[in-house]
């Protein structure tokens, strides 16, 4: 309870920031997508993770407006990132399940890209598995987000929870393989999970991106199988947007 009191003021402190992740295409070294990262930095405990304050969050009812506030960040930097670039550059932000039960998460969006001027291709939302459940609430406020333009992406894949046979109903963009898969990897060896979850994504026309990429043999192995893009420390940990932009305009 202490920790959602002082998270209920981390927001109005400014207390919360973002880091950025980029994925790159295997075939090409351009910044093209990133992913949004929320930390927070408690003034005495130092910075806490997601892992520790998001449940809090989903708990209390604090990831609405937690979620907006990123979404908006995360939509006004990328904004700015492409601007500075002359390129696009897509965001893909986390949502948590409160945040799409929230009656009016649609307009949410909707509202935030047309004051954020971000086009609507250059958002792309994140979902789990686990969320994937409640199908037949879920599918209604999905097809609505794709009206807007936004592209979906199935967060963990592989964990366990979703059933295949909503997978080729849901309207999905794209496929994240969980980094438990991705850890096991070798180049000399096959991997059959993520081969078949490759293979997968491709016969039902999904991007497929492998997440904890962290080794060149791994890197090699998505490579060989043609996984669209790769996302981990091998390429980059997670930064300030004010380091990404720096990057950025030192290769422009
Ligand atoms: O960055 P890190 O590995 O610590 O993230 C841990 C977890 O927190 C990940 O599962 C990630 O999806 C989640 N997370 C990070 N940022 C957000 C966010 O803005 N919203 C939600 N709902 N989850 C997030
Ligand atoms: O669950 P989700 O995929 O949203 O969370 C991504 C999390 O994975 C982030 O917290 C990020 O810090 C972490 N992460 C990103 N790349 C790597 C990696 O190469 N290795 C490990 N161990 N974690 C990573
Ligand atoms: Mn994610
Ligand atoms: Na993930």
């Amino acid at each position: 309870l202490v920790l959602e009191n002082e998270l209920y003021k981390a927001l109005e402190n400014n207390e919360l920031f973002l880091q950025y992740q980029p994925q790159l295409k295997l075939n090409n070294t351009d910044l093209i997508s990133m992913e949004a990262l929320v930390r927070w930095k408690h003034p005495e405990k130092g910075l806490i993770p997601p892992s520790d304050f998001i449940p809090i969050a989903e708990e209390s009812g604090l990831i609405v407006p937690i979620g907006k506030w990123v979404l908006e960040t995360a939509c006004r930097h990328t904004k700015e990132l492409q601007d500075a670039l002359g390129q696009p550059v897509r965001v893909a932000v986390n949502l948590s399940l409160g945040q799409l039960f929230h009656e009016n998460f649609v307009e949410v969006v909707r509202s935030i890209l047309k004051e954020t001027d971000l086009s609507p291709e250059s958002l792309q939302l994140e979902i789990t598995e686990s969320m994937t459940m409640d199908t037949q609430f879920l599918m209604p406020i999905l097809q609505d987000l794709k009206k807007l333009g936004v592209t979906i992406a199935l967060d963990d894949f592989g964990k366990g929870y979703s059933s295949l046979a909503y997978l080729k109903d849901l309207p999905i963009d794209c496929l994240k393989i969980d980094r438990d898969f991705v850890k096991n990897m070798k180049d000399d060896e096959h991997e059959p999970l993520v081969d078949l979850i490759i293979s997968m994504a491709k016969h039902l026309k999904l991007n497929v991106v492998a997440e904890g990429v962290e080794t060149i043999e791994q890197f090699n192995y998505l490579l060989n199988r043609e996984c669209d893009a790769i996302q981990g420390y091998l390429i980059s940990k997670p930064s300030s947007f004010e380091k990404v932009l720096h990057n950025c305009k030192n290769k422009v």
